[in-house]
């Protein structure tokens, strides 16, 4: 009987089997972004999430909490693509999340690091999250077996995008997707708040991690494949020319930029089904 079903919730006792083999997964995904999205599909696809974007497992216990932080500004098709995509695959790893969109208000110089530190200390007053993904709006992974929680090492999860040919562009290379427990983000004080506009936010990232002594951890290039959504340069989000210096001292600035020394006003917090989206200001480079 479809309603007894549909009623019944077993008791959660079973820790959620997490490893890339789990039977729930399906493995090599069709990722295209030809066809007309809309926010009404999505939440049809989608009955299962809560409001704010909110998900958990309903028949194990997980080992995470993740909170999946994603910077924005002026991105509305993308974000439909990726919910779309993302809370399928999310279920199917059987993930217990939440999803942050943290908006950048006014048009001054986009900062993408300093959303990700305002996204981090914001979940946390929803809930107790211990690890935190941070990824752009317009990257989908391919494959579900790379799976969305933490890792005993801070995480890339980007690693063989389709712009770059499926590899990495540099050894160091950090962006895109990643993801850190918040033991891991706390000891490395959280981002950099100092990058304004393109470039250089996420080898700084890297600095910090390698400069305390952690290293990165990476899914099988097979599995970490991406598509991303093409898309032109943002208005607002111009290289930064000092970026190149500025990764060159990250030894001296990790400790007193970060998480420590974040400001910020939000202005408003929103619920919708498939996210939470907070509005936020966060002032302009020097
Ligand atoms: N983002 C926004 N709005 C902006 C800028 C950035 O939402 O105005 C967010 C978004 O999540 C994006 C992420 O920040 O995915 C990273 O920014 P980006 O997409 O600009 O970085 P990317 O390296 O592109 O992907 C750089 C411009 C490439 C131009 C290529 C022209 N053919
Ligand atoms: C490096 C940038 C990174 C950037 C990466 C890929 O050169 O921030 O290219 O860029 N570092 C510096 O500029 C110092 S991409 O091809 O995605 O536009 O993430």
């Amino acid at each position: 009987c479809n309603v007894c079903a549909s009623a019944y919730v077993p008791a959660a006792t079973s820790v959620c089997q997490l490893d890339s083999s789990s039977e729930t997964c399906v493995g090599r995904l069709l990722i295209e972004f030809s066809s007309q999205m809309t926010m009404e599909r999505v939440q049809k696809e989608n009955p299962n999430v809560t409001e704010g974007g909110r998900y958990t497992p309903p028949d194990c216990r997980p080992r995470w909490k993740v909170a999946i932080i994603i910077p924005f500004r002026h991105r509305e098709n993308h974000l439909k693509y990726w919910l779309h995509y993302l809370h399928p695959i999310l279920r199917r790893q059987k993930i217990d999340y939440g999803i942050y969109i943290i908006n950048q208000l006014g048009e001054d110089t986009f900062n993408r690091a300093k959303l990700l530190n305002v996204g981090y200390t914001e979940a946390l007053k929803d809930a107790e999250y211990d690890c935190f993904i941070f990824s752009d709006v317009d990257l989908i992974p391919m494959d579900d077996r790379n799976l969305y929680h933490c890792y005993d090492q801070p995480r890339h999860f980007a690693i063989a995008m389709d712009k770059f040919g499926f590899r990495l562009p540099y050894a160091g290379y950090f962006g895109g997707v990643s993801g850190l427990s918040k033991k891991q983000f706390l000891k490395i004080n959280g981002f950099p708040n100092e990058y304004w506009g393109w470039g250089g936010e996420d080898d700084d990232i890297y600095n910090r991690i390698t400069l305390n002594g952690m290293k990165v951890s990476r899914p099988d290039v097979r599995i970490g494949r991406y598509r991303m959504i093409k898309h032109e340069r943002d208005k607002h989000n111009e290289p930064n020319p000092q970026r190149f210096n500025k990764i060159q001292n990250t030894k001296n600035t990790m400790k007193k930029d970060g998480i420590s020394s974040l400001t910020y006003r939000v202005l408003q917090v929103k619920r919708y089904p498939l996210y939470t989206n907070i509005s936020v200001e966060i002032g302009k480079p020097p």
